[in-house]
């Protein structure tokens, strides 16, 4: 077996984490956390946070930052809340956005957990602006999450990365479209590796894919079940950029976990949980905004060529 490599820092927590709870919030909510993340044309930094009220069920709320750091501007209300009266398969709630830009559409993707008696799916919007919405309805049928849209088309066809839950366990697919609303070509690209390791038990894609020279980055989230309750952390793989099904490199070690105070310690504890990223200015630091405890977001900063030497030197197939 390939030795598990040195212990490395990859992402560095804001020292002021966690950078928004529920009580930034403009009106009463229960916690705030898993948040998309995008940079709208003029330079602003968007979370979609998911937003957890007193009924138990999550709707979606914006909060916008010039800085992507500090000074978010929270909508006074919902941005985008479920609406079960035409779409059944959000009763309970929508969870857990991942925007992507769609440069030939113009238009913002969000893949999000829709939640109902069916149990979870995934569920399809586009936005041109965060305030008005297009549904497409549920996309992959129950049970499945943790999704994310290419940000352009694969050999034609747009692509999704998500987490369906099989008999043999939880692993990460794509599937292929022609529209984004007809969606078949499925193929498995990462499987949870079993027994006793990190990411043993589940694995789900985390931000979107990030597109580099060497392949699409893709940061996942791994759980392993302990007789404590389950951990959740992050790992690094690369795959090719023509065939994003197929695993260049997938490194041994988790990159990122619960450490911090308000990562061990919440609704939910020990969970890192990042379902947004965007790029700063040198194109190389990653914001990494991710769900603390099922609680709260906070943010860490990384970087691309770092994750992609190190998956170099140490990662394999
Ligand atoms: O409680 C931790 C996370 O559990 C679920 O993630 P997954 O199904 O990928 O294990 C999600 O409900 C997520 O929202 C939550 O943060």
């Amino acid at each position: 077996m390939t030795p598990v490599s040195g212990y490395e820092t990859f992402f560095r927590r804001h020292e002021g984490n966690p950078i928004l709870t529920a009580a930034d919030w403009p009106y009463p909510v229960h916690s705030v956390f898993n948040a998309g993340a995008t940079r709208l044309s003029d330079g602003t930094t968007l979370l979609l946070c998911r937003v957890e009220d007193r009924s138990g069920l999550s709707h979606l709320c914006a909060a916008r930052s010039a800085n992507g750091i500090d000074g978010w501007v929270i909508d006074r209300e919902p941005t985008f809340r479920s609406d079960p009266e035409r779409y059944p398969e959000e009763l309970w709630g929508i969870e857990d956005p991942r925007i992507t830009f769609v440069e030939e559409l113009g238009k913002y993707a969000v893949a999000y957990t829709a939640f109902s008696k069916g149990g979870p799916g995934v569920a399809l919007a586009l936005t041109e602006d965060f305030r008005h919405f297009e549904r497409f309805g549920l996309v992959m049928q129950p049970d499945d999450k943790d999704a994310a849209l290419l940000p352009r088309r694969i050999d034609g066809s747009f692509a999704l990365l998500h987490r369906p839950m099989t008999d043999t366990g939880a692993h990460i697919w794509i599937s292929l479209s022609p529209d984004l609303r007809n969606w078949g070509g499925h193929k498995l690209v990462l499987q949870a590796r079993r027994g006793a390791w990190w990411d043993a038990n589940k694995v789900g894609l985390s931000p979107p894919l990030i597109e580099t020279s060497q392949g699409w980055l893709m940061l996942y989230h791994g759980v392993r079940q302990t007789a404590a309750g389950c951990l959740y952390r992050l790992g690094a793989a690369l795959f090719d950029l023509d065939k994003p099904e197929r695993c260049i490199s997938r490194g041994d070690s988790w990159i990122f976990g619960p450490e911090a105070p308000y990562e061990r310690h919440g609704d939910v504890s020990n969970v890192t949980f990042p379902c947004g990223y965007t790029l700063g200015d040198d194109g190389d630091t990653i914001f990494l905004y991710y769900g603390a405890a099922d609680t709260s977001v906070a943010l860490a900063f990384g970087s691309i060529r770092q994750l992609l030497r190190w998956l170099g030197e140490h990662g394999r197939t």
